[in-house]
């Protein structure tokens, strides 16, 4: 028989399917956005698949189709599969593991692959404990070297790593990584891909339909009824001095910022909205202040049909972006004019110092970490206002905990939190608040305070804040450093036995139920 079938695969969250996790403290059913949309990391990979005519690719979303249900197709099509390549993240990487065991159990010819944030932060922890995974690709410039890499599996040939750019494979000396290479945002999706095999759109659009849709129509009177992630560019303008947000975990690989021409990014928008999807969801991480060249150049050639259409039959358009940018009137009326209705902003902290000690302030604008810090409070308010001024409408994110947080500090968090909340939905501003205890992630510097003591320490003299005494940090660094498996609720524990000594797990979680409530009797929905 031949091998064709290549299956790529986003697993189910492990806290889902397998029993006795403290994956999450949020269950991910609550999760007002979980299994709205497609997962375009995964077209991307199957789009750049589809062209190769001895290959099959199947797309497969472990959120939407049961974990039974991949297995068992596993085992039917085993002679017949070439490879499963696994999207992890890290609360799914331990269900991504399990789906990888299964597969070298149904047939050991399969060859298995991992890719995505988890597994690109930790790549050496995860190829030395997990034998189920042959190969793997760190970073996001790696579609067109896998569909290459495929097509060598495909026809036998010999694999030679050092052609393979992101490629991550075992050698006598241990984990090597080739080195990453330069490669434009993909954009050339086939969306047919997504329910040729296993039926997903269905699913999402039904999902999407009992939890956006109605939001939208209430907040905006817009009817919205089919959304997905559309990427026009990746990148973050803190990623450009290595200079991230403590907590932030967005692996930019080895390019601080990619991104499509205006006319692209055109064509990517035209592109979904032609597949039937009315909610454009840009994936970037940073909108006003990292892509205003991009967006300036999209703004001065709209295309035809787009500005044939009245404002109200336009697309719904949501993204990212700091209050920075968006407190900058110029820089909203940009998002605004070309469709962005709503604009998912990470307020995190309520005091200026948990501002600094989370790294929020640009790098470039800080001569006084401090005053940048209470500037950049203060621009989350005005960020309120003038999303106000421009109907734009605001996901406001905010994150409970830091190194050195202290119960003076979370108590200042809490009540100018809470002050933000209230303005936010007087204005009727506030879409939904998503707010969740600081989770140390891979590859986010809050994980390398984790696994790391001396640059916990060295953080803590810089910030003038206290931290737990230096033998608790060492065994708790001990416990994660070779870590693949993350359970995140564990983490987020011993993060704050280890940072935050004056306070507890349950402190957090407390202040976290009284941001979400205080939130719901503001009539705000609570997202993550
Ligand atoms: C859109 C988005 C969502 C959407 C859509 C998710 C989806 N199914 O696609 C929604 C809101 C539903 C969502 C949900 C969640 N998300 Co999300 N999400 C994003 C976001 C903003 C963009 C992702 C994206 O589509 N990028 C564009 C595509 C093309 O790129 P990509 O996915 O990174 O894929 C590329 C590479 O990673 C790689 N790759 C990806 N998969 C694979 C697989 C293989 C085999 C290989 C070789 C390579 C590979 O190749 C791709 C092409 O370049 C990112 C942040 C960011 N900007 O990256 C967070 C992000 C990925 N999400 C994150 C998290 C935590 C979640 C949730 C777990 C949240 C929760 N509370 O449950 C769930 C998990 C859902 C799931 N199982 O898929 C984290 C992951 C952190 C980590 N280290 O694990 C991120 C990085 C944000 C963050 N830092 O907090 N998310
Ligand atoms: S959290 Fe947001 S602003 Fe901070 S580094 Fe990450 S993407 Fe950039």
């Amino acid at each position: 028989m031949t091998r064709d079938k290549v299956l790529v695969l986003i697993p189910p969250n492990s806290n889902i399917v397998i029993s006795g996790r403290l994956l999450t403290v949020t269950n991910p059913a609550e999760h007002s956005d979980w299994s709205d949309f497609l997962c375009l990391g995964v077209l991307s990979l199957v789009s750049a698949l589809a062209p190769n005519p001895d290959l099959d690719p199947i797309y497969l979303d472990g959120t939407i189709i049961e974990l039974d249900d991949v297995l068992n197709y596993i085992t039917d099509n085993a002679g017949s599969i070439l490879a499963v390549c696994i999207g992890m993240l890290t609360a799914n990487y331990e269900a991504g593991r399990m789906i990888a065991r299964h597969t070298k159990a149904a047939d050991p010819r399969i060859v298995t692959i991992a890719g995505n944030d988890h597994f690109s932060s930790l790549t050496g922890p995860c190829m030395r404990a997990a034998p189920e995974l042959d190969y793997g690709f760190a970073g996001n410039e790696i579609v067109t070297v896998f569909a290459d890499f495929i097509g060598a599996l495909r026809h036998g040939k010999p694999i030679d790593p050092a052609a393979y750019p992101g490629l991550v494979h075992r050698t006598a000396h241990g984990v090597q990584l080739t080195d990453p290479h330069r490669e434009p945002v993909f954009a050339s999706y086939d969306y047919s891909l997504v329910d040729r095999a296993f039926p997903h759109t269905s699913h999402y659009t039904e999902f999407f339909g009992h939890r956006i849709a109605p939001r939208m129509q209430e907040l905006t009177g817009r009817a919205v009824t089919a959304g997905v992630p559309v990427e026009i560019g990746r990148g973050c303008v803190k990623f450009a001095a290595s200079d991230a947000c403590s907590f932030c975990s967005i692996q930019p690989g080895h390019l601080w910022r990619n991104q499509l021409t205006p006319q692209q990014a055109w064509g990517a928008i035209s592109d979904a909205c032609a597949n039937g999807y009315d909610y454009l969801y840009l994936t970037a991480d940073e909108l006003p202040l990292t892509f205003a060249q991009l967006l300036t150049g999209m703004a001065a050639a709209p295309p035809a049909w787009w500005s044939s259409l009245s404002e109200h039959d336009r697309p719904f358009i949501v993204g990212y972006g700091r209050a920075d940018g968006i407190a900058d009137e110029r820089r909203t009326a940009l998002l605004t004019s070309l469709g962005v209705r709503q604009i998912m902003i990470g307020m995190d902290a309520g005091a200026p110092v948990s501002l600094a000690a989370m790294n929020k302030p640009l790098r470039a604008r800080r001569g006084n970490l401090l005053a940048e810090a209470e500037k950049l409070y203060r621009q989350n308010s005005e960020a309120i206002t003038v999303a106000h001024d421009n109907g734009l409408l605001i996901r406001a994110g905010f994150v409970v905990g830091h190194l050195g947080m202290t119960r003076e500090l979370l108590q200042e968090n809490l009540e100018r939190i809470l002050a933000l909340i209230t303005e936010g939905g007087r204005l009727g501003v506030f879409s939904a608040v998503d707010t969740e205890v600081l989770s140390p992630q891979p590859g986010a510097k809050d994980w390398t305070y984790l696994i790391d003591p001396d640059a916990a320490w060295s953080a803590s003299v810089r910030l003038g804040l206290g931290i737990a005494d230096e033998a608790t940090r060492k065994q708790i660094a001990g416990r994660w450093a070779e870590q693949d498996v993350v359970t995140p609720e564990e983490a987020m524990r011993d993060y704050t036995t280890a940072f935050m000594p004056e306070l507890s797990f349950d402190d957090l979680a407390q202040a976290r139920r009284t941001i979400r409530e205080h939130a719901k009797a503001c009539g705000v929905v609570i997202g993550e």
